[in-house]
């Protein structure tokens, strides 16, 4: 078998560094055929969200597959007690909440890489191994050149040392997570309050300037542009936002001519 059937998609670490814009969307529906979607809609990867969303962890693997078939790069958000076994299924890369510290940075980027990089434990009895067809040392190599940890920074101390946390080996992007930053500054869910945003811009330029790969919700081209202009290259909108508003479009108005059923 050739390496272009194993599980692992190995994309993302180059996409990250390209310094290409990247567009891509939270999604917590336990659905591989909303994976699928998402693909043949064009977006560059997918965030499987096990902080907020309902997947269990077979639905998880379930989608990892249709991610695999259909194309586009899966990230998955989870609590770090979950990442090893994520990875074993064979995400592309985690994203883990409530990053505050370059030390708790650390401990986790050496989770996401086996040794001497990090401290992954190895199997390849996983699905991201291949259930053992691409085991051995080029799985090992695989996943360390392949796989990528992001860092979300989400609150005001995370954004005060947005730079040591970027500045990790390891950490191959950061993204700031507004909606959580404009609660923990005390303006609930409203990020475009001014001090919520001088915030946003200050994190985002540092991971920048850091030389990792900046990240943030994106819901619109605006958001797009403005937080392109402080470095952010790698956008997530959300799939229920989009589905529901879509939604809510026909249910007042009746679907739009030219699109197909
Ligand atoms: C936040 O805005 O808090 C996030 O976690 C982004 O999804
Ligand atoms: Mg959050």
């Amino acid at each position: 078998m050739t390496d272009a059937r194993s599980p692992l998609d190995g994309r993302l670490p180059e996409m990250l560094r390209s310094g290409k814009p990247l567009r891509g969307l939270f999604n917590g529906l336990p659905s591989p055929a909303i994976v699928e979607m998402c693909a043949y809609a064009g977006f560059d990867f997918i965030i499987l969200d096990n902080e907020h969303g309902s997947a269990d962890l077979g639905q998880t693997e379930h989608m990892l597959r249709a991610a695999r078939a259909s194309g586009i790069a899966p990230i998955v958000r989870c609590f770090e007690h979950d990442l090893p076994r994520i990875l074993d299924m064979g995400a592309s890369g985690v994203q883990i909440p409530m990053v505050e510290s370059a030390e708790q940075a650390r401990r986790l980027a050496g989770m996401t890489r086996y040794p001497p990089l990090g401290r992954r434990g190895s199997a390849f009895s996983t699905r991201a191994a291949g259930y053992g067809a691409f085991g051995g040392a080029a799985h090992t190599q695989r996943s360390n050149d392949g796989i990528v940890f992001v860092a979300m920074i989400e609150t005001p101390g995370g954004i005060d040392v947005a730079s040591e946390i970027a500045a990790v080996d390891g950490v191959d992007a950061v993204f700031i997570g507004p909606n959580d930053l404009a609660h923990a500054m005390g303006h609930g869910s409203d990020w475009n309050a001014a001090p919520v945003q001088r915030a946003i811009e200050r994190g985002l330029k540092a991971i920048a300037a850091a030389g990792k790969c900046p990240g943030i919700i994106a819901l619109t081209p605006q958001d797009e542009e403005k937080y392109g202009r402080f470095g952010a290259r790698y956008f997530a909108n959300v799939s229920t936002s989009i589905i529901s508003k879509a939604l809510a479009q026909v249910a007042s108005a009746g679907m739009e001519a030219g699109l197909r059923y």
